[in-house]
């Protein structure tokens, strides 16, 4: 029986990033193929200041990408992390889950995978990512930027130097895939990974219950697994949106709160039915200059969500009320 295909992502940006998934998708391409389309958009856009080309650099200068691919019909997936003066990080992902028997490559070996798989040498860095980076070494007052034990663990963000695009897909064959690519936190040490492509960290997918993607302080969601418990919630017949609530809650009782209060986090979920939701947490999630918002197509026009907000014991709805959640 034909499902009715969808697809959602993380953030803003993810409307147009939809809205390419989501033809590929009318046109019968699988949640794979879609969820690399979508997130290609996003990684090719120089406007997006926290994914692909154009993306923050770290503190070094150096754009370091992550992103990661996986396939809920094959239960496959790949991965690659620190790689560097290489565009469409998620595709070179796919290559390393279809031509290889891993699953992660990092650093000079995933570029050197990457450039035997003919994807070109690039320059990550655009003028304005660039100058952004000049003015924030500037502001250091000292030359050894990267040396970490005068770094605080947690420093407060701003609206664009971290926002990853996470990515929930399903087909019209039933079969589910998710995807996330990310320039990382701004200003982060080099060689700093987030979750964004660590399996079951920055998005799970389970084709026999649903798909999440994860956005926000890397470090955290990764001590909580956040994407994998999601998904198992939805297993367990959580609806998406509380499978998104349950899991951020889990985080935020886990780890104290001064180490989420300035990043926080949020996921989103897409269950095999075709339902699907998504949360942030409240703190550092929701501020006068950004909001929490996410978007979906499951028809020709994407359209963008503000999100729901969690807090340890509470759920505060979405503050304009564009969209629910199925
Ligand atoms: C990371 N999760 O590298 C990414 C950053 C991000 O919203 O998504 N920020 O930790």
């Amino acid at each position: 029986m034909a499902t009715e295909p969808v697809i959602i992502a993380t953030w803003k940006f993810g409307v147009p990033a939809c809205q390419a998934g989501w033809e590929r998708l009318a046109s019968e391409a699988s949640a794979l193929d879609a969820i690399e389309a979508a997130a290609n958009v996003t990684e090719e856009d120089p406007g997006v200041m926290s994914v692909g080309y154009g993306g923050l650099p770290n503190a070094e200068g150096v754009v370091e990408l992550d992103a990661a691919i996986m396939d809920g019909r094959t239960h496959t997936a790949g991965s690659v992390a620190g790689i560097t003066q290489i565009r469409k990080p998620i595709s070179i992902a796919r290559r390393v889950m279809e031509k290889t028997p891993h699953v992660m490559l990092v650093g000079q070996n995933a570029r050197r995978f990457a450039l035997q798989e003919g994807f070109p040498d690039a320059e990550l860095l655009t003028e304005e990512s660039r100058n952004r980076w000049l003015g924030w070494r500037d502001e250091q007052g000292r030359a050894d930027v990267a040396h970490f034990e005068e770094r605080p663990a947690v420093k407060k963000s701003t609206p664009d130097d971290h926002d990853t695009i996470g990515l929930c897909a399903l087909d019209r064959e039933g079969n589910l895939a998710t995807g996330c690519t990310t320039s990382g936190m701004a200003w982060k040490l080099p060689g700093r990974v987030g979750d964004s492509p660590i399996i079951g960290s920055g998005l799970y997918v389970d084709n026999e219950a649903g798909a999440a993607a994860a956005t926000g302080h890397g470090d955290e969601i990764m001590k909580a697994c956040l994407c994998y418990r999601v998904v198992l919630l939805m297993e367990q017949g959580r609806t998406a949106q509380e499978a998104c609530e349950e899991g951020l809650r889990y985080l935020l009782r886990k780890r104290p709160p001064e180490q989420h209060n300035n990043y926080g986090a949020g996921v989103i979920a897409l269950r095999k039915d075709g339902q699907f939701g998504a949360a942030g947490t409240l703190s550092g999630f929701h501020a006068p200059d950004r909001l929490w918002n996410w978007a979906v197509a499951s028809s020709a026009d994407a359209r963008l969500c503000e999100g729901t907000y969690v807090t340890l014991d509470s759920v505060v709805p979405s503050l304009s009320d564009s969209a629910s959640p199925q």
